[in-house]
């Protein structure tokens, strides 16, 4: 196959060039126009006119079918990837789930169960580690060397996947020993859940005190903590779903002094708000409950949004990844109706993450470049993919999203592919569009019909980061 006429968009570049690709592989970038010349035929031409072609968006953090608060995400790895694919995202990397009791390899297992045979596209796994115990530290090793190189701690939800600061000290030197990369849900759980219950017996039990509960403080404050953790260990940490300015300011005090710390942010932390959608104090409206996500939406009376925004730019936050958890509002939200400590918490993006940052680059909050680095090639070099993902280049897998800067669309529960019955973004109009995503050589999105098919996404053991300093 040969894409003509585009212009290819790396995080160092948007030149003009023709991409060759063969079989599952790119082969060669060809200045415009010389394919003929220099004698190469191809049998299928893909006309990339007036098109950025960019490498396919991964995803580094999805939840599909996680069990939480006695339910499970809506999307399986199955709809969940066709979801990914319509919006130009070709690679997932989702979180294998052990809870406080489960076995570490059981639980892992399950996980491969769940994805194989299913996927759209190409997928890998984190592993959460929700008992630190020798057991699981011990299976630590065997993970790293099976290809999942990446292992994520809570320090909120005490009692289901929390650990406490000695499990995550005893998580981080064994990540050190076997170079791996610590991931951090960081909210001081116990706090929150005083907070938490406080509210209830005050008869606080809307939505909104979810968020009210979650204090952004209480991120920060977590974030220092588990800096230090990962500085006395000796490992590399990387704070997923980032969502506040306390938070941000921890990461970049630390970035600045040279240490392997990193962030991801996600698209709801930039675009929706605690006011505008999880409901005023003293508004009881349980829409809210479409809103209801760990870390929460932030005040946009505060500097949220805005440091965000520049901590892209600045590669203090150096990936945008969707958290993405989806939960109908009917029979799952509601099961928080009583009381918001019982709504599952999750909201569901997997497909919207690549046109969402877009909108940065038409507003001019980020360079092209830059929405591809974040949305596909630190995520390769971060979590050990890279140069098989996140870059177009000869010998690299041709995972490639021809993506159209004048298209117009508005996203809408109506139109989207994610098993969710709301939108967290219903209305909002995008410019720009996906035309044409090809997983390994194989076009399987067209103009907005799959052309995929399940069980194409093989599982990717990844390396170790490739990004640490
Ligand atoms: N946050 C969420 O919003 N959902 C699942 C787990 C998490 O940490
Ligand atoms: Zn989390
Ligand atoms: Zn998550």
């Amino acid at each position: 196959t040969l894409i003509t006429n585009g212009t290819v968009v790396s995080a160092t570049g948007a030149i003009p060039h023709d991409v060759l690709v063969q079989d599952e592989t790119v082969v060669a970038l060809l200045s415009p126009g010389t394919a003929e010349a220099t004698g190469i035929t191809a049998d299928t031409v893909l006309d990339a006119t007036g098109c950025y072609v960019v490498p396919g968006g991964i995803d580094a953090h999805t939840h599909m079918e996680l069990p939480f608060g006695g339910t499970s995400a809506s999307d399986t790895f199955e709809t969940g990837t066709v979801a990914a694919a319509h919006g130009g995202t070709t690679t997932i990397i989702d979180f294998a789930v052990q809870t406080a009791g489960g076995d570490l390899r059981d639980s892992l297992d399950t996980w491969y169960a769940k994805a194989e045979g299913n996927c759209a596209v190409d997928y890998a796994f984190h592993m959460i580690v929700g008992g630190v115990d020798d057991s699981s530290l011990k299976l630590m090793g065997d993970l790293v060397a099976e290809g999942i190189t990446s292992f994520k701690l809570f320090m909120a939800y005490p009692g289901v996947f929390y650990s406490d600061d000695g499990q995550i000290l005893r998580a981080m030197q064994r990540a050190a020993e076997l170079g791996a990369m610590i991931s951090m849900h960081a909210e001081n759980g116990i706090a929150i859940d005083v907070l938490a219950a406080q509210a209830a017996a005050r008869g606080e039990t809307a939505p909104i005190h979810h968020g009210i509960t979650r204090p952004a403080r209480l991120e920060g404050e977590a974030t220092f903590r588990a800096i230090q953790l990962a500085l006395v260990a000796g490992a590399p940490v990387y704070f997923v779903h980032l969502s506040s300015s306390e938070a941000l300011e921890q990461v970049s005090r630390a970035r600045a002094e040279g240490h392997n710390v990193f962030a991801e942010t996600c698209p709801q932390y930039l675009y929706l708000t605690l006011e505008d959608h999880l409901g005023a104090p003293g508004d009881d409206g349980f829409e809210g409950a479409k809103y209801v996500c760990s870390a929460p939406l932030r005040s946009k009376h505060e500097s949220h949004g805005r440091d965000l925004w520049r901590g892209l730019r600045t590669n203090d936050l150096s990936i945008v990844a969707t958290d993405h958890c989806p939960f109908c509002y009917k029979d799952q939200k509601e099961l928080g109706r009583e009381d918001f400590r019982a709504i599952p918490n999750g909201i569901g993006g997997v497909e919207h993450r690549m046109d969402l940052i877009f909108q940065g680059v038409v507003t001019g909050e980020l360079s092209l470049e830059r929405w591809v680095e974040t949305c596909s090639t630190t995520p390769a070099r971060m979590f050990g993919l890279y140069p098989r993902k996140g870059v177009i280049a000869p010998g690299a897998d041709a995972d490639i999203v021809l993506y159209d800067p004048q298209a117009r669309t508005t996203i809408s529960a109506a139109t989207h592919h994610m098993t969710m019955d709301y939108s967290a973004y219903e209305g909002f109009e995008v410019a720009g569009g996906v035309r044409t995503v090809m997983s390994r050589g194989r076009v399987v999105v067209d103009r907005g019909t799959y052309h995929g098919s399940k069980g194409h996404g093989r599982f990717l053991p990844r390396g170790l980061s490739s990004y640490l300093r």
